[in-house]
């Protein structure tokens, strides 16, 4: 089982490659990994296992952050609404691409948080608010996922690991909080007028 004790660090210099695309059929290390990253996010949503193995929650994982340079990344992200059992997205995805966006950027009004980081990072990281993803799923069988909002920010940032971005690369270092002209914000409570 998967760990915080298993997830290197900002500084570690393995977050800083470009991770090497996978070929068919994965290997058996390899497949076990992308079903532990797939299990690592859903222990790390459950507040009874976080709490007995002390894990961060977070809905996306990439294989460089338990050091394994290669271009896989796990998602699971819960439903939004309470009544749905199925996850809002929830997928191993090999050798990730993103095929098209849209020009609306988006972003989360609180910030991101990274299972690599152990500090907040103020400030704004502009994403694409809709992306078109190719992937592998780990039959390598190619899928095509269109994907808005939080879905759409996870996976961009967890495809930036793979080629050795963090999320703190992408904030105005000059004014971290500014909001770039027609951004759309989520999470942002209601303000009123
Ligand atoms: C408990 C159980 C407030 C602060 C709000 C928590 C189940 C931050 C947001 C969760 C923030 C779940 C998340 C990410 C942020 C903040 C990731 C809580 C886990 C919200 C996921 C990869 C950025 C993803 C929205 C510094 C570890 N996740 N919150 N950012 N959730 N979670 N990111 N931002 N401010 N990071 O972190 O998994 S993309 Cl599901
Ligand atoms: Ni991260």
């Amino acid at each position: 089982m998967i760990t915080m004790n298993d997830v290197i660090r900002e500084g570690h210099p393995t977050l800083r490659l470009t991770a090497e695309a996978l070929s068919f059929p994965l290997d058996s290390k390899t497949a076990k990994l992308a079903e532990d990253l797939l299990e690592f996010l859903k222990n790390s949503q459950d507040p009874e296992t976080a709490e007995e193995y002390d894990l961060r929650p977070g809905v996306g994982i990439a294989a460089p952050q338990v050091d394994r340079s290669i271009r896989l990344i796990a998602v699971h992200v819960p439903s939004s609404d309470e009544e749905s059992e199925e996850p809002e997205f929830s997928s191993v995805l090999v050798n990730p691409k993103i095929l098209s966006h849209s020009v609306q950027q988006t972003c989360l009004s609180d910030g991101e948080g990274c299972l690599s980081v152990d500090r907040e990072v103020p400030g704004i990281v502009p994403r694409h608010k809709r992306i078109t993803v190719e992937y592998y799923d780990l039959e390598g069988n190619k899928q095509k996922k269109r994907l808005r909002d939080f879905p759409a920010i996870v996976v961009q940032h967890e495809i930036d690991h793979l080629n050795g971005v963090m999320f703190y690369d992408r904030i105005d270092e000059d004014n971290p909080l500014a909001l770039p002209d027609g951004i759309d914000v989520l999470g942002a409570a209601p303000s009123e007028e």
